[in-house]
């Protein structure tokens, strides 16, 4: 025993007096773009506790927080330029630094595939070239987009209503015929409590963590897309860690992506508590998520005449 403990403490002081061997502790500075301890930031939250805990010595992630730090839009540019050195942000976010990365929602392939089959390392080339950045895991995934409303509508028709939106709903929704205005989360409360919306678009899960249940009188079926939220480091941090920081935080990148799985789960419970708060469903026919998946590309192809073609090839079953 007493050996082994020797060997250890002699390990840790070689390693901290040797220089160059990147001994010191490195803080990375996070930041969210959805409020601190609700749904779409529970994943980061987790990715940095195991940080913390695996990376004692090494390198630890010092949490900044989330929209009250910092507005959601413009979390993609304090990334590439390194005012922060993590995010926890959606592509349609970011789409003023590199619009490709709404296409992330539209995928009909699991991560892992994507890592295999060339999508994400076409991916992970824009984002070196455009955002500066690496996206070390996506944890949201399996977890569809939905349009919520204070007021009926009996088809497809959107005509006369005007909606919340962010750049993931935007083509789809003017496509059926709905006046859009984009907000921040945060802003959704207060749009509809006032009456500037007659509804807005969010995934499946976290309507609650807001209190937009209490605004909110049907969700229209079925869903469209697959919500993307991901961990994105800044490159220039990502370069100045060793080889042991490093694999601390892709250890703990693949642990976080590996959960996207586990979303499925959630957005069950999300449909129970939906009914129980008396959220009535709107069913529409498939073709409704066609067009939001016509709608969709289109809008990608649009926004990038470049990649969008590629992207959709690659994404696409
Ligand atoms: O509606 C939104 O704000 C949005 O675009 C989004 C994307 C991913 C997860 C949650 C919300």
């Amino acid at each position: 025993m007493q050996g082994r403990m020797g060997m250890a403490l002699a390990a840790s002081l070689w390693l901290a007096s040797t220089p160059g061997a990147g001994a010191e502790e490195v803080t990375l500075k996070g930041i969210t773009s959805f409020a601190e301890k609700t749904f779409y930031s529970r994943g980061f939250e987790r990715f940095i506790d195991k940080v913390n805990a695996d990376g004692k010595g090494l390198v630890q992630i010092s949490y900044i927080g989330g929209p009250k730090a910092m507005p959601p839009f413009e979390v993609g540019n304090a990334l590439k330029s390194g005012v922060v050195d993590l995010a926890n942000v959606t592509g349609a976010f970011y789409t003023n630094v590199m619009p490709e990365a709404d296409a992330w929602k539209l995928t009909q392939k699991p991560m892992a595939e994507l890592r295999k089959d060339g999508g994400y390392a076409y991916m992970a080339n824009l984002y070196e070239q455009k955002m500066n950045a690496i996206l070390l895991a996506r944890h949201i995934d399996n977890n569809p987009f939905h349009l919520y409303l204070t007021k009926p509508i009996s088809g497809p028709d959107l005509t006369g209503l005007k909606l919340r939106i962010t750049p993931v709903y935007r083509d789809f929704f003017q496509a059926l015929g709905a006046t859009v205005v984009q907000t921040a989360p945060g802003e959704v409360y207060t749009a509809l409590e006032r009456g500037v919306v007659d509804g807005y678009g969010w995934p499946i899960t976290g309507i609650f963590d807001l209190g937009w249940h209490e605004k909110t009188k049907f969700r229209v079926d079925p869903g469209f897309y697959s919500a993307e939220v991901s961990i994105l480091i800044n490159k220039n941090a990502w370069a100045k860690l060793n080889d042991r920081q490093k694999q601390v935080i892709a250890d703990a990148a693949a642990w976080i992506e590996a959960q996207a799985a586990d979303v499925a789960k959630e957005n069950e419970a999300d449909i129970a508590k939906q009914k129980a708060a008396g959220i009535e469903v709107i069913r529409l026919g498939d073709d409704f998520r066609s067009k939001a998946y016509e709608a969709g590309w289109a809008g990608v192809i649009r926004q990038s005449p470049e990649h969008g073609p590629k992207l959709k090839a690659l994404f696409s079953k």
